[in-house]
């Protein structure tokens, strides 16, 4: 029987079934795959530890179900197409027997440098074929890839290689990214400065910038591969061995390290992306994704390339060397299903319509949309000039917590509707509940949304800290893993995400914690305390709005602000950096020190009507002086 759901009744069918017989749903979509070892029992679960284990005791490697599966049956198709960020550049193919090949060969690579099963291997690289291989290299051996978005600053990359103790770490000279070649490997070096576990740097030749190499430490990703065999074993895995951990924001200050196993993760995204997207053999996928993020992880590499798909991957950004360059991809390998960013779409919005014209957009099929909620306007902006009003439109609800999508339309199979992620895919039961936990049941419904059963790629722990996983996804409702997003069900039982319930903004698609802006930047030596909000932004969706306290003696308002900015790009990345910047004589607290967010939230958003109760804080007088000084705010 195929995996692939082919009508409405179908859907309805397969949801019952994964619901009623999870294991018997479940382990049919596994038996699809290789496995070296058969699993026990499909799964076991308990969310108050939490624990739990999908195809137990099954031995697996991920990598022999991309590559050695599809090598005597598909192994002439393409499986990455790559395109340069310059569009002069060549495009790279690589068939999946070429693929197996580079993999394997930098497999015996990293093995020949001391790299084996459990190590830890940091991915700090542009979007090219090789950051692929290194993840799908790591995966061959056994060793756990942690990709950091090349965009993160030396701080944040040393406490993300601290924090999983990595051996090795694999980067570029240097990464190009529309007209700017940014000097990556000067950020390695830079953060390995506070490092100690790492033993060996691989690093591929781009962009020719000039990179000092440490001798016994840094080696040329070429020198690397001289001589290796282009095969090589896949190490026998567990199904619940970790695959890789990827950092994410939360609410509180450090980021934390989600964990995903194997088994499961395999078996979820390759029946999510099939389903979601309704890949046929033969078309081209483009995810826009950074391979940084969850997204990239799931639909560049490992769910395209388990259904043995052709992945385009796109070195550059939308707008260079013009903002048409999405939509001349697209008629250049006649893609048929695009996946990209609301925050893209609202800023290619913004160009008009003249720009697409001259491009031919007919093969599209199935056009996608994940990261934020997207409003209704850039919905139907999509739909109608992208889509021409015939491709579904899949708005896919899903966190790195959870993997891979979790609430989407199937397309062409199940009904949208404007701003819905719409149903729950098989497999997935999401539950809205009230402030007490209690399910909100039947249509018409608002609260926060939780998960009560597990499904297969879900997060098992954070890396190091099992105690952080359980009181951030599985404490505040007892039983269930809370998203963090609030959500509501309408009268028709379609579902609509609203947004992060908790400090965590969602700026252009990107997490991030309002505590971690803070903590940078209150490394600003004149800084005393800071507040840091999220407000709409027409183009992020949500920008960054810091209400700060200052020692202002010796600075102007203006260069005491550029310096704060500089300071968070320093500790995190430049896609922290407040949007804007109030300059307050205090903050709104209560009496027990807590800052109250909703009244600014509100002036950040140019709400100044109703302040809501604020008899409960300590000086409510600072209210009145932030709300006279909003337009301050640059
Ligand atoms: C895949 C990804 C997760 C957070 C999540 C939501 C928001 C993602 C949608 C969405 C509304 C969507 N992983 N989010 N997709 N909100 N509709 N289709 O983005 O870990 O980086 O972010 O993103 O708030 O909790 S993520």
């Amino acid at each position: 029987m195929s995996n692939k759901i082919q009508t409405l009744s179908g859907y309805i069918h397969e949801y019952q079934k994964s619901v009623l017989q999870p294991e018997e749903f479940w382990g049919r979509i596994a038996e699809s795959f290789h496995w070296k070892k058969h699993w026990d029992s499909v799964m076991e679960w308990d969310f108050e530890k939490p624990d739990v284990k999908w195809f137990v005791n099954g031995k697996v490697n991920i990598t022999e179900n991309i590559l050695d599966r599809h090598l005597f049956t598909i192994g002439d198709r393409k499986a990455i197409i790559w395109e340069a960020n310059e569009p002069g550049e060549a495009t790279v193919e690589l068939t999946y027997r070429e693929l197996y090949e580079k993999v394997c060969q930098f497999s015996n690579a990293m093995k020949a440098n001391g790299v084996g099963k459990g190590d830890r291997v940091i991915i700090y690289m542009p979007m090219v074929p090789e950051a692929a291989i290194a993840m799908l290299a790591c995966a061959r051996i056994g060793a756990i890839h942690s990709v950091v978005f090349a965009g993160f600053s030396a701080t944040s990359l040393a406490d993300r290689i601290n924090d999983c103790q990595a051996k090795m770490v694999l980067t570029s000279d240097g990464n190009f990214r529309g007209s700017k070649a940014i000097p990556v490997k000067a950020v390695v070096d830079d953060a390995l400065k506070s490092c100690t576990t790492v033993e060996k740097v691989i690093v591929l030749k781009r962009t020719g910038t000039d990179v000092s190499m440490k001798s016994g430490l840094d080696m040329w990703w070429h020198d690397a591969i001289e001589g290796q065999a282009l095969s090589c074993p896949a190490e026998v895995m567990d199904s619940e061995d970790v695959l890789y951990i990827l950092y994410t924001s939360g609410s509180t200050g450090k980021p934390k390290g989600v964990v995903h196993t194997v088994g499961g993760y395999m078996v979820y995204t390759y029946y999510t992306f099939l389903n979601v997207f309704q890949y046929t053999a033969g078309d081209v996928f483009w995810c826009t994704a950074d391979v940084g993020w969850v997204t990239g992880h799931s639909y560049i590499v490992y769910g395209p390339l388990l259904a043995g798909a052709t992945t385009l991957m796109f070195e550059g950004v939308p707008t260079y060397p013009k903002p048409n360059r999405f939509w001349q991809i697209i008629d250049k390998y006649k893609v048929n299903q695009f996946y990209t960013a609301p925050t893209a779409i609202r800023a290619l919005q913004a160009y008009g319509l003249d720009i697409i014209e001259p491009f031919d957009l007919s093969s599209l099929k199935v056009i996608g949309s994940v990261g934020e909620p997207i409003n209704e306007e850039a919905w139907h902006w999509y739909h109608s000039h992208i889509g021409k009003g015939n491709c579904p439109l899949v708005d896919t609800w899903w966190q790195t917590e959870t993997g891979g999508i979790m609430i989407s339309a199937i397309a062409g199979i199940t009904p949208t509707k404007p701003a819905f992620a719409s149903l729950p895919l098989p497999g997935i039961q999401p539950i809205i509940v009230d402030a007490e936990g209690k399910e909100l049941k039947g249509n018409n419904v608002e609260g926060n949304l939780c998960i009560k059963f597990p499904w297969p790629s879900m997060l098992r722990t954070t890396w190091g800290d099992h105690e952080r996983c359980r009181q951030t996804y599985f404490s505040t409702y007892k039983g269930m893993y809370f998203t963090g997003d609030g959500a509501k069900r309408d009268h028709d039982g379609y579902i609509r995400i609203l947004g992060r319930v908790d400090d965590v903004i969602n700026v252009s698609g990107h997490r991030m914690g309002t505590a971690e802006i803070e903590n940078a930047i209150n490394e600003h030596p004149k800084v005393i305390e800071s507040a840091v909000v999220g407000y709409p932004h027409d183009v992020k969706g949500q920008g960054i709005y810091a209400y700060v306290i200052c020692d202002m003696e010796g600075r102007t308002e203006a260069n005491l602000k550029d310096e704060i900015r500089l300071t968070v790009a320093n500790i995190i990345g430049p896609i922290a950096k407040p949007d804007k910047i109030q300059i307050v004589p205090g903050l709104p607290k209560t009496r027990s020190g807590k800052i109250m967010r909703r009244i600014l939230r509100k002036v950040a958003s140019n709400d100044l009507g109703n302040m809501g109760d604020t008899s409960t804080l300590l000086d409510p007088d600072v209210v009145q002086a932030i709300i006279e000084t909003a337009d301050t705010a640059s």
